[in-house]
């Protein structure tokens, strides 16, 4: 029913931070006050969202925010991290949206009167639409549109921020937005991949140094999405497949930014597989980081297939959540002890995790049980970690409330607040009780 912390625990102490994460698209709304974005337009394709809706109003937050800051400061929380809206703050012609860059800017006051540190993402999907018409992240150019728009933002919030982070998981912008199509801008083309992830890496650099010269003293870095690779058996050709897919998911992001090249995969992928690399780049890319986000949800089984090398096994176990992915805490642990043996890691924050359930407003309560063994179990796998040598700084839960949760619209609920979309009326979950009151009993609080 609760959600439990030694006194002795390594999350028991101040300089562990506890928070809660949103995004831009998933919560703003206010649609009217911004640039189309690819995520809009995509929505408007035919069966590319399940519900057939869209970010136009989601939870509203734009209007909402001082009433959502309100309810984040009562859960007790450091941190709050959510994402700007690039093109909220940028106008088509290059210039400053003043009224979009004031919102951001009111909210971060709020915050910092709040004594809630603020963790900002600078880009969490939503790319303008009038980027993507001239290629989006498959042209090299919109890495330095991104360290312009970088440049601006972080020069008007000042010290206002306590972290930022360039690019929330750009293996979903490239990979999930130009190789399956399953998110915007929905391009499904297997040479493109490679190209955009390269060029999101590269942005990442870019404003790296932006950050290093017009933010010194907040925490900079990237955050990545993490599924540990697992293989279907022990036969030789499932352990090489689980070891392809590694390196294509998790290393190929990860080794740049730290090791400054790709995976050795790369040498064996046909040239028209590959990225396009100017020389020079990978230096951009592998600036120094104050720290990496990991978003942890599941593990992912391969097994291997003639095709591609490697193809995902579904998950064998009864145990999932409504996104039917599997609930596995001690893929957490095997990630951080593997990527902590393999790289040189600098400080690591977990920036996402948490689960989509069958949630049900009954009586006025969501008893979403489910939900707080998810967080228990995953805190205890971070315990473990740091107790093997991991340097873990921080946990947020995804999500603060229900949101749209992009191909699957809002049919998949993550908040630890309860969304009525109808009425706008956030509930807490018994997860947010529990977390709240798992805050308030920390030693140092
Ligand atoms: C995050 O993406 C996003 O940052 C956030 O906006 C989103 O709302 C949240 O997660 C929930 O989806 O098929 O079992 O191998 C997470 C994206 C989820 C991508 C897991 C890889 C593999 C699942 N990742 N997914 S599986």
């Amino acid at each position: 029913t609760s959600l439990k912390l030694k006194s002795d625990s390594p999350l028991n102490s101040p300089r562990f931070t506890f928070g809660v994460a949103t995004s831009s698209y998933q919560i703003e709304g206010g649609r009217d006050s911004r640039l189309e974005t690819i995520w809009d337009k995509f929505c408007e394709g035919e069966g590319n969202i399940s519900d057939g809706s869209n970010g136009d109003v989601a939870c509203e937050h734009i209007k909402l925010w001082q009433q959502d800051v309100q309810m984040i400061a009562k859960l007790g929380v450091d941190a709050y991290r959510f994402s700007v809206a690039w093109g909220r703050v940028m106008n088509l012609d290059g210039s400053i949206n003043k009224q979009g860059l004031n919102f951001y800017i009111a909210l971060l006051k709020k915050l910092e009167e709040l004594n809630i540190k603020a963790f900002v993402t600078l880009y969490h999907w939503d790319l303008p639409q009038y980027l993507e018409e001239k290629g989006g992240w498959l042209n090299r150019d919109t890495a330095f549109e991104f360290a312009n728009y970088v440049d601006v933002v972080s020069q008007a919030f000042g010290d206002r921020v306590y972290s930022y982070a360039t690019l929330n998981e750009p293996w979903c912008s490239a990979y999930l937005g130009y190789e399956t199509g399953i998110h915007a801008p929905g391009l499904k083309n297997k040479q493109f991949g490679k190209q955009a992830a390269h060029h999101l890496l590269l942005a990442h650099g870019l404003a790296m140094k932006v950050l290093e010269k017009n933010s010194p003293n907040s925490k900079n870095g990237i955050v990545l999405n993490f599924s540990p690779c697992y293989a279907a058996s022990t036969s030789e050709q499932d352990v090489g497949a689980a070891r392809l897919a590694d390196e294509h998911f998790n290393q190929w992001y990860i080794k740049p930014l730290l090791e400054g090249c790709y995976p050795d995969v790369i040498n064996d992928m046909p040239d028209i597989h590959k990225p396009i690399i100017e020389s020079g780049d990978m230096g951009i890319i592998c600036q120094p980081i104050d720290y990496i986000g990991v978003n942890y949800y599941s593990r992912a089984i391969y097994q291997y297939c003639d095709e591609e090398g490697f193809k995902l096994q579904a998950p064998q176990t009864m145990s999932l959540t409504d996104m039917g992915w599997e609930i596995y805490p001690a893929g957490l642990y095997k990630l951080l002890t593997d990527l902590n043996r393999c790289y040189k890691l600098p400080e690591v924050i977990i920036t996402e995790n948490g689960a989509a359930m069958k949630d049900k407003l009954v009586e006025g309560k969501i008893d979403d049980q489910d939900r707080i063994n998810y967080i228990q179990t995953h805190l205890a796998a971070i315990e473990q970690a740091i107790d093997s040598g991991v340097d873990v700084r921080g946990y947020f839960a995804w999500s603060l409330m229900d949101n749209f949760e992009w191909a699957e619209g809002y049919e998949k609920r993550f908040g630890i607040v309860y969304v009525d979309y109808q009425t706008q009326k956030r509930t807490l979950k018994q997860s947010a009780k529990a977390y709240r009151d798992m805050l308030r009993g920390r030693s140092h609080k």
